[in-house]
């Protein structure tokens, strides 16, 4: 497997802004892929926040199994983490998010009665892995489209202020990654769920990762449903080259593309590529 590495220009920026930015800020969102939520947590964020508050989105809940949800958010209290599954696309479990802002904001306001002032709306940040769906979040907080949101990594560049309410401002930032990704196995688990832009990998190293990652989390009926070809003891280069055979002539390319395909847009169903135990 090739080294993957992907740290575009706008994100060295985009970072340094943020660092800035949130000494001004009261309340921090960080978003996760709730198909990875180990590899797409940024590993600096709570450095970068020194000790304010911190929500965990776990964002795509719809494409994980629901009877993972109990077993993440009790995997996240065990750490002392609040986390809250959010579908953006389709706005579930976004009204909570504005309640658990404004919980977690209001400090804020009590300290500045404390000194006679005026309440002030609470100021937060979503803060993620780029792809992980911050804006398509915002658009959903807001119930209507401010930022663009869209399948590609990279797609916000700059940070911009949105008000939600009258008592909540949110920033969106473009999404933020380690200048080094450290950690290759969770750098291909980004690059199978396009968190990370498609210019770092090689689409067939990532497939056949695919396929052994759905061994090793024993999935391989999905793959023989859909396939009708058996994983097990095969290595997912092989797998790839008997699906281009069966389906496309020899095709390893297009037989690629169909396997990413079909995980990214849960034609397999809700796959999930990391387990809260494992
Ligand atoms: N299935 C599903 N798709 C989602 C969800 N949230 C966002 N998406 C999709 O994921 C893609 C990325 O969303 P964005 O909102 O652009 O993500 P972002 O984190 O702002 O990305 P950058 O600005 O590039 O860092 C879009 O195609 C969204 O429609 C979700 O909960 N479920
Ligand atoms: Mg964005």
């Amino acid at each position: 497997m090739s080294i993957i590495q992907w740290y575009p220009g706008h994100i060295s920026k985009a970072e340094r802004q943020l660092k800035e930015q949130i000494k001004n800020i009261d309340v921090i969102f960080e978003v996760l892929d709730a198909r990875i939520p180990i590899a797409s947590h940024h590993p600096n964020i709570d450095r970068w926040i020194e000790g304010k508050p911190k929500i965990i989105v776990l964002n795509r809940m719809d494409m994980i199994p629901e009877t993972l949800y109990k077993k993440w958010l009790s995997w996240f209290k065990e750490k002392g983490e609040t986390a809250h599954f959010t579908n953006a696309k389709q706005g579930k479990g976004i009204k909570f998010l504005n309640q658990l802002a404004q919980e977690a904001g209001n400090l804020v306001n009590i300290k500045r009665a404390h000194r006679g002032m005026k309440p002030r709306p609470i100021r937060a940040v979503v803060i993620g892995f780029p792809n992980v769906g911050k804006s398509a979040l915002i658009n959903r907080l807001l119930g209507r489209k401010v930022v663009i949101s869209a399948r590609r990594a990279g797609v916000t560049r700059q940070l911009r202020w949105i008000r939600i309410s009258k008592t909540i401002e949110l920033l969106d930032a473009p999404g933020v990654i380690p200048v080094k990704l450290e950690n290759q196995k969770d750098a291909v688990k980004l690059a199978i769920c396009e968190d990370i832009g498609e210019a770092a990998y090689d689409n067939q190293q990532v497939a056949a990762a695919l396929i052994d990652f759905l061994l090793e989390l024993n999935f391989e009926n999905i793959l023989k449903l859909r396939y009708k070809i058996d994983p097990l003891n095969i290595t997912g280069e092989e797998y790839i080259e008997k699906l281009g055979n069966n389906l496309y002539r020899g095709d390893k390319e297009r037989a690629t593309i169909q396997l990413l395909n079909d995980f990214r847009k849960g034609m397999m169903g809700c796959v999930p590529l990391e387990l809260p135990n494992s």
